[in-house]
């Protein structure tokens, strides 16, 4: 398995590292062969380098597109070392073997990146003699190494240093890592040249296929159970602040639950302007609300249902302070998670040196601000389904949807209004069939995942107790029959939100009307599953 670099062919775009590199392999009797501007570079630190043209006996044309497409240069990477017919032809044509193949592509998503790239600069680097190297030393792994990025360099110098050559262990690692950079490549082409050509297809019309841009971020102890392999994988697109850009400052190691709770926790701070939190349980939120300050707006998050709240995922959609950090560690409280647009000094020191579960707390620094101005999720929201993968724009939640259409006699209040706007947009973070009851910016009750509505209705009612008096509701999907607003007027609910669409709307605006409640339609359904 161990394979001795006799000859290497260098050809890079990124020279970061090259003349480090060269000169490792050299000193180690290597004999170097390079394209033009790699050349160069080798040979301005004084190390003996062959110019493929000089190899070949044919110089770069057509502005060099052709460089290093040449049988002297692939047979030599190509040959099979035991193939008896692969060596009589490359000694009969005097090829010589090439063991390490190092190149790195013409840099087209850096290109493509600039504003001011034309469509003929974007295609002149479309790297084509880059991509055969690369792949051709790939194919023939049993017995070439291939190296792609500036990064791998070290590592391998080491293995190759320590071995004596290169083992086989190492150039299928690096086979693999080859054809992973040259796909991702052919995949940023495609995208781009679908945004240019977009005027040939109709408006709207879906992706041909998904570029393959999630590189591994974070592999996870396991999934949403112990059996269960999982990792985080990172959407190279994302702009904003995220979970991939986001910093863990403190605590235990993420979960893959975690990080599906602390994504529904950014997605819900982030539609308020005004100091809000939330706190997530099993991807459903259990407390919410807005406040004068972030500390009131977290006290009253966590005091919807403290019981739930225990072992909750917080998210907060201000910078946390020394109130609201006090707050969190209150007598009797525990948070698995705390994710923020930052932490204040004294804040994360209390945080992390207070209370008695301080060193399991997970303080995620978001890094920036957050809010209804910041940027939207990026791509599509995507979902694996056997034999597949379901593909759907982001759900992104309106603003202000006590705008709606007011159905009933009565219309809704100023506080009443204010709630609706509440309550509907925490309401489209629950799991359908959803529910949720609100007062004052406050979340009361949750009925959440239901397979009938009037259940979740009865759920959150009695979740708010009490407190329902007054308070408003929410319904991510329309009322199928009265039975749900006929419960909440019973509990003191005072108005209703929902999207309305129902073949029987008349019938539940009519059982509001009775009750002397408002109801508002949005015309517009937030399921979530
Ligand atoms: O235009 S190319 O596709 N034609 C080629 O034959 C070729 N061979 C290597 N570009 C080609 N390359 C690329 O040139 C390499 O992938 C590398 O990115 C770059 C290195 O050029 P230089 O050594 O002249 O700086």
């Amino acid at each position: 398995g161990l394979v001795a670099i006799r000859r290497a062919i260098l050809s890079v775009s990124d020279k970061a590292g090259l003349v480090e590199l060269a000169r490792a392999l050299s000193s180690r009797g290597v004999v170097l062969l390079a394209s033009g501007g790699t050349h160069s570079a080798i040979a301005g630190a004084g190390l003996p380098v062959t110019e493929v043209a000089d190899y070949t006996g044919q110089a770069e044309i057509l502005g060099g597109r052709v460089k290093t497409l040449h049988p002297r240069i692939h047979g030599g990477i190509l040959a099979r070392r035991n193939v008896e017919e692969d060596l009589s032809v490359l000694a009969a044509q005097g090829i010589e073997p090439i063991d390490l193949v190092v190149v790195n592509l013409y840099p087209f998503a850096a290109t493509i990146a600039r504003p001011q790239t034309t469509f003929e600069e974007a295609v002149e680097n479309i790297d084509i003699g880059g991509p055969s190297l690369i792949r051709g030393a790939a194919k023939n792994h049993d017995h070439v190494a291939v190296l792609t990025s500036p990064l791998q360099y070290e590592r391998f110098l080491g293995e190759y240093l320590t071995a004596g050559g290169t083992t086989l262990a190492t150039r299928r690692r690096l086979a693999l890592e080859a054809y992973r950079s040259t796909g991702q490549y052919d995949e940023a082409i495609a995208d781009y040249l679908e945004g240019a050509f977009a005027d040939d297809k109709p408006a709207g019309d879906l992706p041909s296929g998904l570029a393959v841009r999630f590189p591994l971020k974070l592999a996870l102890r396991y999934g949403e159970n112990p059996h269960q392999r999982a990792g985080f994988y990172a959407d190279s697109s994302a702009t904003g602040p995220n979970l991939a850009t986001a910093s863990v400052r403190h605590g235990k190691e993420l979960s893959y639950n975690n990080l599906l709770d602390l994504d529904s926790a950014l997605k819900l701070i982030r539609m308020f302007d005004e100091p809000a939190a939330c706190v997530l349980k099993h991807n459903n939120p259990c407390g919410a609300a807005v406040g004068q300050d972030l500390e009131s707006a977290f006290e009253r998050a966590y005091e919807g249902d403290p019981v739930s709240a225990f072992g909750g995922i917080v998210g907060l959609n201000r910078t946390v302070d020394l109130p609201t950090a006090k707050r969190m560690c209150a007598p009797g409280r525990f948070l698995e998670a705390v994710l923020a647009p930052g932490f204040e000094a004294d804040a994360f020191e209390w945080l992390t040196t207070k209370p008695t579960w301080k060193n399991s707390v997970r303080l995620i620094d978001l890094g920036g601000p957050i809010g209804p101005g910041s940027a939207a999720p990026s791509g599509f929201d995507l979902r694996r389904i056997e034999g597949g993968m379901l593909l759907q724009d982001w759900d992104l939640v309106e603003h202000d949807p006590a705008g709606g259409r007011v159905a009933t006699k009565r219309a809704p209040d100023d506080r009443e209004k204010r709630d609706l706007a509440f309550a509907w947009r925490v309401c489209a973070m629950v799991k359908s069939n959803a529910i949720v009851v609100a007062k004052d910016g406050q979340l009361l009750g949750v009925g959440a995942g239901q397979m009938s509505r009037v259940d979740s209705v009865r759920i959150a009612v009695s979740k708010a107790g009490e407190r329902a008096a007054g308070a408003v509701l929410a319904s991510d999907a329309f009322f199928p029959f009265r039975d749900g607003p006929d419960i909440a007027a019973a509990s003191g609910v005072s108005a209703i939100i929902q999207p309305g669409g129902s073949r029987r709307d008349d019938e539940t605006v009519t059982a509001c009307d009775e009750h002397g409640m408002a109801m508002v339609l949005t015309g517009r359904r937030h399921f979530r599953h």
